[in-house]
């Protein structure tokens, strides 16, 4: 799939990558560096909003739910839910990375010994069959934190949420939305200081050289991160320092001074454009939870 994906994506007139491989080991390790980046705001906005809402959330989503978050990760912001639900009905983490499912995992049931969690290692986007907990369910509810939502384009976002609404028939989502907002500030989000944005991108090529057998030199791309105003959304690319040929195993790939790599979008919404798009995926929206600047948005919706 990996090898497909990339080989497709640099064959295109337009050169693009799937944004979904940043996350090995390394990119990971990365990604929570990013994180604690006094310019990347969303992640400490997004937390300062679950606890600071934390029992009016758990109110909202009722006793003996089952929580299914889609992108497991470490599940760092899911203990927060977990220590405040009443009597959940089970936990269902789905998480590509079979190590970090198996991590996060061990030590939730460690936490949590009363919780039963019936993990899904699987690519969330796809089928998964829903796995049946021991206890009585009275609503699923799909919990989709850190504005992921932000990395798929507005056909694929309506088309992912509908598939939460069959999923998740009758209960509801929890999701994370970063919000527009002044330029300078998402710029900086997304070109910090200490480069870390830059080598998290750049990472990504180090990752097909190792899996792909490929001869990418990092020193020959560049960071490009930009706010497309028109579009509502950070452009982040990988820029061609020079006419250069790539081998990816037997295929060659040339890049012009200039040629761009189109590594990930993440786009940012009004509270009332998203509330939109969900609508039109079937959800609609019941509470939303900002922080005092507005920065990010944590939002319930309900699904009929
Ligand atoms: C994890 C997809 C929400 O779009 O802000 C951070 C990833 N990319 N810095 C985002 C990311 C560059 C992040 N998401």
């Amino acid at each position: 799939m990996f090898r497909e994906e990339v080989l497709q994506g640099l064959q295109d007139s337009r050169k693009e990558l799937p944004s979904k491989y940043f996350y090995d080991d390394k990119g990971s390790y990365l990604f929570e560096q990013i994180c604690e980046l006094d310019e990347y705001y969303p992640t400490r906005t997004e937390l300062g909003i679950m606890q600071a809402n934390i029992s009016e959330i758990a109110s909202l989503l009722g006793p003996q739910c089952l929580l299914i978050e889609y992108g497991s990760g470490s599940s760092t912001k899911t203990r927060l839910l977990l220590d405040a639900l009443q009597s959940p009905a089970g936990y269902v983490p789905i998480e590509i990375s079979k190590e970090q499912l198996l991590r996060s995992v061990a030590s939730l049931t460690q936490a949590y010994p009363q919780l039963e969690v019936l993990p899904i290692c699987a690519d969330y986007t796809g089928d998964f069959a829903l796995p049946n907990p021991s206890k009585l369910v009275f609503r699923r509810v799909a919990y989709f934190p850190g504005s992921t939502i932000g990395n798929f384009d507005r056909e694929p976002a309506q088309h992912f949420l509908r598939q939460i609404a069959r999923t998740c028939r009758g209960g509801g989502l929890l999701i994370g939305v970063d919000l527009k907002k002044d330029f300078n500030i998402l710029h900086r989000a997304y070109n910090d200081a200490q480069g870390v944005t830059a080598q998290f991108n750049l990472h990504l090529l180090e990752r097909i050289n190792q899996e792909l057998d490929a001869d990418f030199q990092l020193a020959h791309f560049g960071h490009y991160a930009f706010y497309n105003p028109g579009q509502s959304r950070i452009e982040m690319h990988l820029v061609s320092l020079t006419n250069q040929v790539v081998h990816i195993g037997e295929v060659e790939i040339s890049f012009k001074l200039g040629e761009s790599i189109w590594t990930e979008s993440s786009y940012k919404y009004t509270l009332s454009e998203f509330a939109q798009l969900a609508a039109g995926a079937g959800l609609t929206m019941q509470h939303v939870w900002t922080d005092p600047q507005q920065l990010f948005s944590v939002q319930y919706l309900s699904i009929a």
